[in-house]
């Protein structure tokens, strides 16, 4: 079975999962290990890895060797550009960032990226990335257009021009540690739009309570980074997230 089918099969099975997020940048790669341990004992679907400053390298393929060998859930790249590809990783996140007004986030790094991945057998998921305000350091990055708040109709459009371009995922995204979430309104009316394609949500994510509504409104797949870096116990915390947004 593919990366892909695991993780939709776990969505049919437990309606909305966890993804956890370590940052290669924030942590060693032992550390990263017993963050990837801790989530899997608590119930998480994947372990996702990447961030958008200072990810690359022998730092990054050595947290995602270890991460691999503390776990048996999937790793999955979530980059930030082409510098950001592990050939270790079991799948990746082929991004492409709808709203940059940037071409090397739409398809240069895509181009760049392709041959390796290919070359190394890592499974590409074809995923939508939508950034939404207030959109942290990676809507900085990555040059976006951030989808005012209070738009709900505006990231509705993207997600469904997401679809329509073949992407099997859309990810609506606020930001890497802000304070806000994406509204729960505007995950309502993405994932109206786009009906059965899934819908993932990350950003600024804290508490079960967000979590929850967030799941409540659509989404089909929640991420969390920052609130497990801050948090001692992470296996509790996880499994606190994944009971909150089963459904
Ligand atoms: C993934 O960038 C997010 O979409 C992760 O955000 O670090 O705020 O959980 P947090």
């Amino acid at each position: 079975m593919t990366i892909e089918q695991q993780l939709q099969e776990a969505i049919t099975r437990q309606g909305t999962i966890h993804l956890t997020l370590v940052d290669p940048d924030s942590q060693s790669p032992e550390e990263a290990a017993d963050i990837a341990r801790g989530a899997t004992a608590g119930g998480t679907t994947a372990i996702l890895v990447g961030g958008s400053v200072g990810v690359g390298g022998r730092g990054l393929e050595c947290t995602v060797q270890e991460i691999k060998g503390s776990t048996k859930v999937p790793t999955i790249i979530f980059p930030s550009d082409v510098g950001s590809v592990s050939i270790a990783a079991d799948a990746i996140f082929f991004l492409c960032l709808l709203n940059s007004r940037n071409v090397a986030y739409l398809s240069t790094n895509q181009a760049l990226g392709a041959v390796f991945i290919k070359r190394y057998g890592v499974e590409p998921l074809p995923v939508a990335y939508i950034i939404v305000e207030p959109g942290g350091t990676v809507g900085w990055i990555g040059d976006a257009r951030l989808v005012p708040r209070n738009k709900p109709e505006i990231a509705a459009a993207y997600a469904l021009a997401g679809k329509y371009m073949g992407m099997r995922w859309i990810y609506l995204e606020a930001g890497s540690g802000v304070s806000d979430t994406v509204p729960p309104v505007m995950v309502k009316a993405a994932k109206a739009a786009i009906d059965d394609t899934k819908l993932i949500v990350g950003g600024g994510i804290r508490t079960d309570k967000q979590a929850a509504l967030l799941a409540q409104a659509g989404a089909d797949v929640i991420v969390t980074g920052t609130a497990i870096e801050e948090d001692a116990d992470i296996e509790n915390k996880i499994a606190s997230f994944v009971r909150a947004i089963q459904h």
